[in-house]
């Protein structure tokens, strides 16, 4: 289906400003001439949103006509970024609406840069889903994502004296001009209250407390234009914005007091990356955009075909970590107390309907919540869990009567009693998938040993992709030129063209393109850099990236000692041939996560260092980007040429930076670890540089830890770096400020820093050597693009969709 109409270019230029000028004009109430570069980004963000609309609508219409199975995509976290450019792009529409804008006295790049991002998510998980969102419209699945619209998104990050601090962000503060809101589409979240038994399986719940959960509603327009996905976020808002008594009586703060705490839900997103941070409202938070979307889908279902007998057969609800666990027991809690269906029959439809994704096997970031906290915020849900519970725990023991129960249990009974979210997902749901090859068959080694064993087919893998249009088309414009030169235009339809570039590796000419486009990315990152670090690098030299939240299994620490390493080594010998450097790092830390922070004080530090020392002056640069974002990214991942993917193998997931940086050119230096084991599968040996422990061997040196200071005396130069960290050669104003960190480390070294060192190191030094023979490089770097086109998103949603999902794709996912 084609939804937008063709016009010649000149009519659509015209029309374009017209429209703009009109929503300028009667949206805006604003005159042109009294326009700021506010105003006409709005102006034109309404009148592209038009277009979407168009789109929209007859996504929407086709999916009801024909009563095709529907996608959920239920998820705390969206983590967007901006929407201008990428809309326009799908629609086709950036050159016409560049040319109306310049025609208007406005520069459309300009302005694009003026739209606030869209954080509404911390990280990966975030991401994901926000990229899963773009492709399912891409490759024509019919798809609604659910989450919650937060007043304020993740923070902004500051770093003052080489600290982070934390801002409040507040992206609405000059409204959301892609939403509509939708006040019909509002449902009551009840919480508290008691419970009362009306038949077999059957009560009645009479929550204390209720909440109105409001619909806003944002297309999200596909490639060409072609299809549409919803993001419906819940915003929450009090039944009784006032209270009229305490009001009357002059009890002004009690009058709004109902209000704060209904609307509190929605306020803010918790900034947690991987560690849960266990409070009542972070619950509240998920009860609440649960049960609205499990309401608002199950209402639809039900005017829809008049029956949830076949609910599974046209809805596909997708967990996305455990965040909305909560959904097994409130589906169930609709089937059998709203819709009146026996238990049976209502676990066999919640089952078929409810899949779930898993994001993580740390331990720590394992959800869990108190059982008499669950009691008390929802009481019908905690009976359903113990019902599900006792039912599920029968069963295995019938089967085989010598499994673990204690480990199956919904329950863990070890801490305090504990409900297990995991595990509430996993036995309620028909498919459970990990993210990479490794992470999905550690799941079935570790964490979900027990479960596996009870149910061998439900763990399957689907290893994550990300959104070529955003991270490749639309942030590396200059690389996607020449791709379509060599591959033929179509490879912004079909990024597996790609392949085809492959075959110029070792072309002179195109390798002389790629260097002039990865240098032209290196100026604009450049000047960035020097606007926000006070710091001038060189577009020349290699740039060697990491970005990504600040974790210490990411191993940020692992970076910046290496770097102290190198700064010592060009220090002791300036004339060996070390490749010169710029070591770019940027990314947020959870505000209560001391470490982190601590390691990027460290990092600031050591750039402070090394940044005035006139002896590695023209060799090495340390900068840290402050407030890390999703546009921080389309601007740095296209100027990399090293990505740095250093996780302790057998924590990290997947990653999928990683994969941005791989089809855009950047050579990774990685460990055998998540995705980057599949990228060095797919690019070849030759064209990654591994290092460091397996996961199989992590797993044996944490079982068998070796002695820090053994580690340490047989590493050459590691025992100087942190004598010199320790000491505080790069906080002389503070001398024991990274003392604990050093500490840390020596006592037990969990993430293996150390224990990595000198393989890093060695690898490092392969890295200079790469770059070197620059010929080699740009061949490794035709490599890397020409292979990854196996992890765009629309693979990956292709995957969920016939092996998970059970729905057809409109268009072939190509990749
Ligand atoms: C939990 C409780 C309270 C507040 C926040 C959380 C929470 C938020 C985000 C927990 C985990 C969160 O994200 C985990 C995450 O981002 N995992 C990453 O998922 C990516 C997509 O699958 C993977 O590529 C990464 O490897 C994985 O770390």
């Amino acid at each position: 289906r084609t939804a937008a109409v063709h016009f010649e270019p000149d009519d659509q230029v015209d029309r374009l400003k017209s429209e703009i000028l009109r929503k300028l004009t009667y949206s805006l109430g604003k005159a042109p001439a009294a326009a700021q570069a506010h105003d006409w980004l709005t102006a034109g963000i309404l009148a592209t949103r038009d277009h979407a609309i168009d789109v929209w609508q007859a996504s929407t219409k086709e999916s009801y006509a024909t009563g095709r199975k529907r996608v959920y995509y239920l998820s705390l976290e969206f983590l967007i970024g901006r929407s201008l450019a990428d809309t326009l792009n799908n629609l086709g529409l950036t050159e016409p609406m560049t040319r109306a804008m310049r025609e208007l006295g406005v520069d459309l790049p300009e302005i694009e840069t003026i739209e606030p991002d869209a954080a509404l998510g911390n990280g990966g998980l975030g991401r994901l889903a926000a990229c899963y969102m773009e492709a399912m419209a891409s490759t024509g699945v019919p798809a609604l994502g659910y989450g919650i619209r937060y007043d304020h998104g993740l923070f902004k990050q500051g770093i003052e004296n080489g600290r982070q601090i934390e801002r409040p962000e507040d992206w609405l503060s000059f409204r959301n001009p892609w939403e509509f809101e939708r006040r019909e589409a509002s449902y009551r979240i009840g919480f508290g209250g008691s419970v009362a038994a009306s038949g077999p399986d059957q009560v009645v719940w009479t929550p204390e407390e209720t909440v109105f959960a409001v619909a806003y509603d944002t297309p999200v327009v596909g490639w060409r234009g072609r299809d549409s996905t919803t993001l419906r976020l819940w915003r929450a808002r009090a039944m009784h914005p006032l209270s009229l008594d305490a009001f009357n009586k002059g009890d002004l703060v009690g009058a709004v007091a109902e209000r704060n705490r209904a609307e509190a839900i929605s306020k803010v997103l918790y900034p947690n990356d991987s560690t849960p941070a266990g409070q009542e409202l972070r619950l509240r938070q998920e009860f609440f955009f649960t049960s609205a979307s499990l309401q608002d889908l199950v209402h639809r279902h039900h005017r829809q075909f008049g029956s949830l007998d076949n609910l599974a057969e046209k809805a596909a609800i997708q967990l996305n970590d455990t965040h909305p666990s909560l959904a097994v027991a409130e589906l169930m809690r609709l089937l059998l107390d709203e819709h009146k269906f026996n238990w049976e029959k209502a676990w066999e439809i919640t089952n078929a309907t409810i899949s779930y994704t898993n994001h993580t096997l740390l331990p720590e970031a394992l959800e869990t919540w108190p059982v008499a906290l669950v009691e008390r915020l929802l009481p019908r849900h905690m009976q359903i869990i113990f019902g599900i519970n006792a039912r599920f725990l029968d069963a295995v023991r019938r089967r085989s009567p010598d499994a673990d129960l204690a480990s199956l249990s919904l329950i863990d009974e070890h801490h305090g009693r504990r409900v297990r979210m995991a595990n509430l997902a996993f036995v309620g749901s028909h498919t459970v998938n990990g993210v990479s090859a490794l992470h999905s068959n550690l799941m079935k080694e570790t964490v979900f040993a027990q479960l596996h064993r009870a149910f061998p087919e439900r763990i399957t893998n689907v290893t994550n992709g990300i959104t070529p249009r955003r991270w490749l088309l639309n942030a590396n414009p200059g690389l996607t030129r020449l791709l379509q030169e060599v591959c033929g235009e179509a490879v912004a339809d079909d990024i597996g063209l790609v392949r085809q570039f492959g075959a110029h590796a070792d072309d002179r000419a195109v390798q002389e393109r790629l260097a002039a486009i990865r240098r032209d990315n290196k100026l604009r990152l450049a000047k960035v850099i020097q606007q926000d670090c006070g710091v001038v690098v060189d577009p020349e030299v290699l740039f060697d990236v990491q970005i990504k939240r600040v974790h210490e299994y990411k191993r940020q620490l692992l970076n910046i000692l290496e770097t102290i390493a190198l700064y010592n080594a060009i220090r002791s010998e300036p004339y060996r041939d070390w490749a010169p450097r710029v070591k770019v790092f940027a990314g947020k830390a959870a505000s209560n996560y001391t470490t982190a922070k601590s390691i990027i004080n460290l990092i600031n530090d050591v750039a402070a260092v090394v940044n005035n020392d006139i002896t590695t002056r023209d060799r090495l640069k340390v900068v840290f980007l402050p407030n890390y974002n999703v546009s921080l990214a389309e601007l740095i991942i296209p100027a990399a040429d090293l990505s740095e993917q250093i996780s302790t193998a057998g924590m990290e997931a997947s990653g999928t930076g990683n994969m941005k940086f791989a089809l855009n050119g950047a050579i990774t230096i990685g460990t055998l670890d998540g995705a980057n084991i599949e990228i060095g599968e797919r690019v070849g040996a030759d064209n990654i540089v591994i290092f460091g422990l397996t996961a199989d061997e992590v797993e044996i040196a944490k079982r068998n830890p070796r002695p820090s200071a053994e580690v340490i005396r047989a590493t050459p130069h590691l025992e100087g770096v942190l004598d010199a960290v320790a000491g505080g050669a790069y906080s002389p104003g503070e001398r024991d400020r990274y003392a604990q960190l050093v500490e840390g480390l020596r006592l037990n070294d969990w993430f293996l820093v150390l224990r990595d060192f000198e393989s890093y190191h060695q690898a490092q030094r392969r890295v200079d050597a790469l770059w070197a023979d620059r010929a080699r490089w740009w061949q490794m770097s035709v490599a890397n693009t020409a292979h990854c086109a196996w992890f765009s998103a629309d693979r990956a949603i292709g995957e969920y969709a016939e092996r998970i999902w059970h729905v057809p794709a409109g268009q072939a996912a190509r990749a």
